[in-house]
């Protein structure tokens, strides 16, 4: 059995966050999984460096693109090495034999008939690389993904025949149930593929930061559609379009990603394949979205959890253990403190590690640390019966990624132990001069902690390591041969002394989350509280600084366009030049003081550095200042005209 076992290559447009780091610790479990059990395993990971979202955040940085993902790849590739991440790969679009792979696979699919050239226009979201019909665009001009602007563009365009594979997509999904995980996100894919595919415009000629066609096209105008280039990642690793060298891993047993992007995986990756007469992976695994204290993580909110401070923090293996067990794959997962510790604190402190505790302690009292298997099966077949069917269920759970479940059924084997040792109570034997059946309990426990680390490795390979070490044996395929498949027991072997493996933890180690931002329409119309300073021994309490009071931008500004929020009753939506390169959106709360008409082409005072939100779901970029009393709210505005852009202070 060969398993090749693949993450989203992660965008260079920004740090890691632990949504990436779940997606990879998943990925990183499974590929020692395969190996745990001696089957031959490909683990592939990497970054997506093309496009035009990069080549503009390479420019707002004043570096080339190249550099510009150089540096950010790195940051990626970076961090998985100091998690010890496990991967055989680590892919970047940019490189050589990557793109090779890219222009042999579109020659293929020209040479098969499934391309074509034409014009595209259509709603183009720069920050998601997506194109949306009309229909599903938020108020007809933002991104249902994101809400941004989304821009209309027209440009020249090849074109992939998507909708020639509509039925034999649908025959696929028909025929592999489980070729979509969790099972429960096959019907949105299926309906999508229903409600008709349109052919998927392939290349660029906007940007030039991309693969260029093959030669043979001989059209340099255009560069390939990013996600065309990113999906192929999946084969380029394995040489395809070059050495072919490890094609024999394809197709992938395994691609986990984001439900985000369920759809380029589960859809056009699939037709892609078909369009290379290439087998389909056999799983795609969608895991959901993961929030911080239920709020959506965000830069502009600056509640982004970064994964090395929570390594940092509360411990790379912890960390691993609490993402796995906390959220059911396929749904959405809370990235919270308090659930975070008493995680720590009750599964792996009380449960894991007091139970090595104990024998340790029992074992140095009553057999000089000395531990012999001989009589468990004697005293213990049921607990040992128990621990075996439990352990030997336990692989079923990740045919579905089903972590938590796995983890779940595995804590089980710890809670035998536990029980084990209160109710035979090795002390009282001890006592009663039945030193046998008191040694047959700790070794009875021992035997159990061993296979449950055995199990547990791919959670947490350094923890289990150390455990493995005080119970004198070495995690390998050897071993989960002889403990787990033949389930024999240990060798004599004498314990060695740990020092605590997880000390409990009773305050929140990382600073929490900043306050989320409002969601909602604003109250009032009123420039931002500022927080209040603190008073230093020779400053009036309550007081700020000039320099304090200059951090805010105030601005004038030109209403351009000016309209009302559909379904909203205080909210107006409104373009305001601020002589920037376009005007911004600002939505402010104050229709029931102003109609949309009446604002337009006259002049505002707006804070222009305050963080973006969004109200009703629509973007705002800055807060229009006003003053309200008992009679209603007016709006601050320049004496006479000013130019827009100029500063108030
Ligand atoms: O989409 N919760 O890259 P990307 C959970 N380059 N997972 C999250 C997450 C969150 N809040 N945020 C991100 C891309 N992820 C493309 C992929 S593949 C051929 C091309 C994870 O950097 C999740 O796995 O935006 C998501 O699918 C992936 O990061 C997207 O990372």
């Amino acid at each position: 059995m060969s398993n090749y076992i693949t993450t989203p290559i992660y965008y260079v447009n920004g740090e890691a966050h632990i949504g990436h780091a779940y997606t990879t610790f998943i990925a990183d479990m499974m590929a020692r999984y395969a190996r745990l059990k001696g089957e031959e395993t490909y683990f592939l990971t990497g970054t997506d460096e093309h496009g035009q979202k990069i080549e503009e955040s390479a420019k707002k940085n004043g570096k080339s693109s190249q550099e510009f993902a150089d540096e950010i790849s790195a940051l990626f590739k970076n961090l998985w090495d100091d998690f010890g991440i496990s991967y055989d790969q680590f892919i970047r679009t940019t490189d050589a034999e990557h793109k090779r792979g890219v222009q042999k696979a579109f020659e293929t699919m020209v040479a098969n008939g499934d391309i074509y050239k034409g014009h595209y226009e259509g709603h183009y979201c720069v920050s998601c690389e997506t194109f949306f019909p009309e229909t599903q665009l938020i108020d007809g001009e933002f991104c249902p993904d994101c809400g941004r602007t989304t821009s209309i563009v027209k440009e020249e365009s090849y074109f992939f025949k998507l909708s020639a594979y509509e039925q034999k997509l649908l025959d696929y999904y028909d025929a592999h149930p489980d070729f979509i995980l969790p099972k429960s996100r096959r019907n949105e894919v299926i309906n999508f593929v229903k409600g008709g595919l349109n052919d998927l415009s392939v290349t660029r000629t906007s940007f030039t930061w991309g693969v260029k066609l093959p030669e043979s096209m001989n059209d340099d105008k255009h560069v390939m559609y990013v996600w065309l280039d990113a999906l192929l990642n999946y084969i380029t690793a394995l040489g395809y379009g070059g050495d072919e060298e490890r094609m024999h891993f394809w197709p992938a047993t395994m691609q986990l990603v984001g439900k985000d992007i369920l759809r380029f995986h589960a859809i056009y990756w699939p037709a892609f394949l078909m369009s290379l007469n290439l087998p389909l992976p056999k799983h795609i695994g969608a895991h959901g979205w993961w929030t911080r204290d239920g709020e959506k993580m965000s830069k502009s909110k600056g509640n982004v959890v970064l994964p090395r401070e929570v390594a940092d923090a509360y411990g790379l293996e912890n960390f691993r253990y609490f993402m796995m067990r906390e959220v059911p794959f396929g749904q959405d997962g809370d990235f919270s403190q308090r659930a975070f510790i008493d995680r720590i604190n009750s599964d792996l402190s009380n449960d894991l590690g007091n139970l090595l505790n104990r024998i340790i302690g029992m074992s140095g009292k009553y057999s000089d640390f000395s531990i012999d298997s001989v009589d468990v099966a004697k005293y213990h077949t049921r607990e040992l019966e128990e621990a075996h069917r439990i352990l030997g269920g336990l692989e079923s759970y990740l045919d579905e990624v089903q972590t938590h479940r796995y983890l779940e059924e595995l804590w089980k084997v710890f809670t035998i132990g536990n029980k084990a040792i209160e109710e035979h109570a090795p002390w009282v034997k001890m006592k009663e001069g039945k030193t046998d059946e008191a040694l047959a309990t700790v070794a009875l426990v021992a035997n159990l902690l061993a296979k449950a680390s055995v199990m547990l490795h791919p959670f947490m390979p350094q923890t289990t390591a150390t455990i493995a070490d005080a119970l004198g044996f070495t995690i390998d395929t050897a071993a989960y041969n002889r403990l787990i498949a033949e389930k024999a027991l240990l060798e004599p072997f004498v314990i060695k002394k740990v020092p605590p493996l997880f000390p409990r933890v009773e305050e929140p180690l990382m600073p929490e989350a900043p306050k989320a931002m409002i969601e909602e329409a604003p109250k009032k119309a009123e420039a931002p509280k500022k927080e209040k300073p603190e008073a230093k021994s020779d400053e009036a309490p309550g007081l700020i600084t000039f320099d304090k009071f200059f951090e805010t931008s105030l601005k004038v500004g030109t209403v351009v366009e000016a309209e009302e929020v559909p379904k909203s009753k205080k909210l107006l939506r409104l373009q305001v030049d601020l002589g920037e390169e376009k005007p911004r959106q600002i939505v402010a709360g104050i229709k029931e003081f102003y109609s949309a008409e009446s604002l337009l082409n006259t002049q505002v005072c707006v804070v222009a550095n305050l963080k973006p939100a969004k109200l009703m779901g629509i973007l705002s970029e800055g807060m229009l200042l006003a003053a309200k009393d008992d009679e209603g709210l007016v709006l601050i505005r320049p004496e006479s005209p000013r130019k827009a852009g100029s500063s108030i202070g």
